[in-house]
C-alpha cells in the first residue's frame, strides 16, 4: 500500500527548499504532500510568513500559465461562462482578506489509537493575508443569476443552508484526474459574503504550492474548502454527489466520504445538504449525523515559549516581579473569540489572558499572559472560548466513546482524526531557570 507516487519526494523536498520555515509532516504512504510550520514560534505571531505556512494535498501541482487560464463558471439554468483570469485580475476588484487556514487534519496525530493519514501534529495552520478578487464579483461578471432571495451576511442568513432559498457553490481543483475530482461545495451565501477567488498571497504572487495561479479562498472555514488551482465554479441546488458532475470518474469523495466526522468503522450517507454549517452546531447530538469540515471549531495554541529550551524571567513583570511573557494565538472559525485563559499547571488552574493585536473575522487574535515563575518545570496549556461560549475539550475521547463523546465534554475520537481541537494534546512543558543558571 506504501508505495511512494511518482515525483512525491521531488516535489516535497522542492517545497521545503523554498520554505526554510517548515518541515515536513507523517505521512507513511507518501499519498500527500504535506509539510507544516517548524516550530511553535510560528503561533507566536499573526502573520504567518510563506516560508512557515503549512501545505497540504493530494496530487501532483499543475503547471499553471497564469496568461493562459480560464475559469468555467456555471449556474443552475445552464448558463455557462468561461472568464479569463488576465480578465478576472484586470476589470475586477481587488481586495484583501485575512483567513486562518487550519488543516482539518491538524492534531490528527493526538487520536488515541492513531488513525490513518498525515499525522500532524499542531503544525498545519497559518495565517495569512490573500489578495483576489470577491467571488460575488466573478458570478456577477459571469451573468450568473445568484438569486436575489439567497442570504448574506446583512440579512443574517449566511451560512445557513436551511433557508431553502440558498443553493451551493462548488470549486473545482485542476489537479484532479480522469479517475477523480477534486471538488468542494460551500453554501452560495458563504461564497458571496466573503469568498476570494485570491492571486496573491502576503503580498506576493500565490506560490505554486498555494495554488498559483488562482484558488478560492473561503475564510475561516478548514483548509480543503480552499480549493487550489481553480479551474471550475458551479452553483447548484445541492452539495457535490456521485454523479453531480458532468465528467467521469468520481465526483463526491472529497465532499462526501472524506473530511467527514464519523465513528470507527462508519461509512457516512452522501446528502444534498445539512441543516446548519457549523462544523460544531453539527456534532450536536442528533444534528447531522456525520458532520462535514466547514467553519473552523474553537482553538488555540502557545507560541511563546515554545518548550524547546529553558526560558529566565526577565525584568518588568507586573508589580516588578521577574516574568516570562506567555503569548499565543486563539481562532474560532466564523464566530469571534471571547477569551483565552492560560494554565501554568497542566489545566487544573486558569488565569485570563489579554487578547491584542488585529481583530480580523476569519483570521486568529494574538494573546499575551504576563507569568511570573519560580524556578522550575511546568505544563502550560491554553484553552479559548468562542463568542458562543463554546469552550475547547480538553482531550479527545475514546473510539468506543464515539461522537457521544462530545456530551462528556471531551472531542470525539473519529476515524478521519477530523477537527481536533482539545487542548491538552497542545500543552508544553517548559523549564524556568533563574537568571544566574540562563547567563551561561
Ligand atoms: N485543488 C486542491 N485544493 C486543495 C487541496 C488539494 O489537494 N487540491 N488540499 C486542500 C487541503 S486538505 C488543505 S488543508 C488546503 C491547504 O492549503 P495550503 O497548501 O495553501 O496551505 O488546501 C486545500 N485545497
Ligand atoms: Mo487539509
Amino acid at each position: 500500500m506504501s508505495e511512494t507516487r511518482e515525483g512525491r519526494r521531488e516535489e516535497i523536498d522542492a517545497i521545503l527548499d523554498r520554505k526554510p520555515g517548515a518541515s515536513e509532516a507523517r505521512d507513511e504512504a507518501d499519498r500527500y504532500t504535506v509539510v507544516g510550520a517548524a516550530s511553535r514560534e510560528t503561533f507566536a505571531n499573526w502573520l504567518t510568513p510563506i516560508e512557515e505556512h503549512f501545505v497540504c494535498h493530494r496530487n501532483p501541482m499543475p503547471d499553471g500559465d497564469a496568461d493562459a487560464w480560464t475559469i468555467d463558471v456555471a449556474g443552475t439554468a445552464g448558463d455557462e461562462a468561461e472568464l479569463s483570469l488576465t480578465d478576472i485580475v484586470e476589470d475586477l476588484p481587488t481586495v484583501a482578506v485575512a483567513h486562518t487556514m487550519e488543516c482539518a487534519g491538524n492534531g490528527r496525530g493526538q487520536h488515541d489509537p492513531e488513525t490513518g493519514s498525515v499525522q500532524w501534529d499542531c503544525e498545519a495552520v497559518g495565517t495569512a493575508v490573500w489578495t483576489g478578487t470577491p467571488v460575488r464579483s466573478v458570478l456577477r461578471a459571469a451573468g450568473l443569476d445568484t438569486g436575489e432571495a439567497v442570504g448574506d451576511a446583512d440579512s443574517g442568513t449566511a451560512n445557513d443552508p436551511t433557508n431553502d432559498e440558498d443553493r451551493w457553490l462548488t470549486a473545482i481543483g485542476d489537479d484532479g484526474t480522469e479517475e477523480e475530482t477534486f471538488a468542494r461545495s460551500i453554501p452560495l451565501s458563504k461564497a458571496l459574503d466573503d469568498c476570494l477567488l485570491a492571486h496573491g498571497m502576503n503580498g506576493e504572487a500565490l506560490p505554486t504550492e498555494h495554488g498559483h495561479p488562482v484558488r478560492l479562498v473561503v475564510p475561516g472555514w478548514y483548509g480543503v474548502n480552499s480549493v487550489k488551482w481553480l479551474s471550475e465554479l458551479r452553483v447548484m441546488d445541492g452539495m457535490v454527489t456521485e454523479g453531480s458532475l458532468d465528467r467521469p470518474g468520481t465526483h463526491a469523495r472529497w465532499q462526501q466520504d472524506d473530511y467527514r466526522i464519523h465513528p470507527a468503522g462508519a461509512t457516512p450517507e452522501h446528502a444534498d445538504t445539512v441543516p446548519t454549517a457549523d462544523t460544531w452546531d453539527q456534532l450536536e447530538p442528533s444534528a447531522v449525523d456525520h458532520p462535514y469540515t466547514f467553519d473552523e471549531t474553537v482553538m488555540s495554541l502557545i507560541g511563546r515559549p515554545t518548550g524547546e529550551e529553558p526560558v529566565t524571567p526577565h525584568e518588568g513583570g507586573e508589580n516588578d516581579e521577574d516574568g516570562v511573557t506567555v503569548r499565543g494565538v486563539a481562532w474560532a472559525g466564523d464566530d469571534e473569540i471571547a477569551g483565552v485563559e492560560i494554565s501554568t499547571n497542566g489545566g487544573e488552574t486558569w488565569h485570563d489572558a489579554e487578547l491584542f493585536g488585529p481583530d480580523y473575522a476569519g483570521a486568529w487574535r494574538l494573546f499575551e499572559y504576563d507569568w511570573e515563575p519560580e524556578p522550575g518545570t511546568y505544563t502550560l496549556a491554553s484553552r479559548a472560548t468562542d463568542e458562543r461560549g463554546r469552550v475547547q475539550p480538553a482531550s479527545i475521547g475514546t473510539p468506543e466513546d464515539g461522537l457521544d463523546a462530545v456530551e462528556s465534554g471531551q472531542f470525539p475520537w473519529n476515524e478521519g482524526g477530523y477537527a481536533a481541537n482539545a487542548y491538552l494534546p497542545n500543552a508544553i512543558e517548559v523549564e524556568v531557570t533563574n537568571e544566574d543558571d540562563g547567563a551561561a
